[in-house]
């Protein structure tokens, strides 16, 4: 099995305030340097950008001013030896996107996402990453009727398009979720953002990030996933994460809710080589909601000693005595060693 150290990352909104459709924050809201400084205290590698994090207030600037700010951004981070991972457009807080962004009914709306994309795209190529992530939030429906899902697709792949002209090199990795905010997302999955792919002017600068907890709320093990996406060499971010269940999205620290399930995405890095490319690993984690300020970092550093932890545990799997197992069709005892072997018996 491939020995490497991994790369982590984090991204502001990770070290979140508390608020949530139902209560305000309870926690003080920090700068933005504040969070860089934490990142850096905590000894992660990179940052990861929607758009608006990089130059706030993104839509009432100029392109000269969001290259300013970008570039200001970018002295920043190498004077803190920080790397930017990815930048995202966030698409899903302007009142232009309100019926979706690239597959809004309106065109100036489309127009806009897509004008958004192209700014984001620039500062992705200024903070020196070629990865502008894609959560589609609200490309899907509430109401079956109010869109054609069809049409929609062919927007989606229009607006894709502009976005693989606008820069030759940078790479579109889709974030796929299947629901929430929407009833129901266009691209649900890993499946449906490698399919789409092909219908694009160059399909191989469209590929995916897997967030652990969009898998498991499509009913999906991310570690398939993880071994579907890197079949195509495709997997080019990662969110790991927690979730128990089909509930909202819960974003919790990594293996909080299944080890096990947290230790088969671990194998599935492992086996596939993850991060050998400079790939991050990513944790989409936030504190929970009761999380004292004094405790506020805790989940990104549980997240990644629990990713380490279960690295050894992948590294130190009896993988002979696995496959003897396997090839008695003792699936039994197989069950039974991964247990023990996650407990430490
Ligand atoms: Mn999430």
């Amino acid at each position: 099995m491939a020995k490497h150290t991994y790369k982590f990352c984090f991204g502001p909104w990770n070290i979140s305030e508390g608020q949530d459709p139902y209560g305000p924050p309870v926690r003080p809201p920090q700068t933005f340097d504040w969070k860089l400084a934490q990142l850096k205290k905590l000894g992660f590698d990179a940052m990861m950008f929607h758009d608006d994090d990089a130059v706030p207030d993104i839509d009432s600037k100029s392109e000269t001013q969001i290259r300013k700010e970008a570039k200001d951004l970018r002295k920043r981070l190498d004077g803190e030896g920080i790397a930017a991972e990815m930048v995202a457009p966030r698409l899903w807080f302007a009142p232009q996107t309100v019926d979706g962004a690239y597959t809004s009914n309106d065109p100036k709306c489309r127009r806009y996402a897509i004008d958004r994309s192209l700014r984001s795209i620039d500062i992705a190529n200024i903070l020196g990453t070629d990865i502008l992530v894609l959560w589609l939030a609200r490309e899907g429906s509430y109401i079956r009727e109010s869109k054609n899902a069809r049409h929609c697709l062919e927007r989606l792949v229009e607006a894709f398009d502009k976005m693989l002209a606008h820069d030759k090199k940078i790479r579109l990795a889709i974030e796929p979720k299947p629901n929430e905010p929407m009833d129901h997302a266009y691209l649900p999955t890993i499946g449906h953002a490698l399919a789409i792919a092909q219908l694009t002017r160059d399909s191989t600068r469209v590929g995916c990030l897997i967030e652990s907890a969009h898998a498991i709320l499509a009913g999906l093990d991310p570690a398939d996933e993880i071994d579907f996406a890197m079949a195509f060499g495709k997997l080019w971010s990662l969110h790991l994460n927690d979730q128990n269940g089909l509930k909202f999205d819960q974003d919790k620290p990594f293996g909080s809710n299944n080890l096990r399930v947290a230790f088969n995405q671990v194998r599935a890095l492992e086996r596939n080589g993850y991060g050998q490319s400079g790939e991050y690993v990513c944790f989409d984690v936030h504190p929970f909601r009761t999380t004292k300020t004094a405790h506020w970092l805790k989940h990104l550093d549980n997240s990644r000693r629990t990713f380490l932890s279960l690295v050894e545990k992948a590294r130190t799997f009896d993988e002979q005595k696995a496959q003897q197992l396997i090839a008695d069709r003792n699936y039994q005892d197989l069950d039974q060693m991964v247990i023990e072997h996650l407990m430490g018996t």
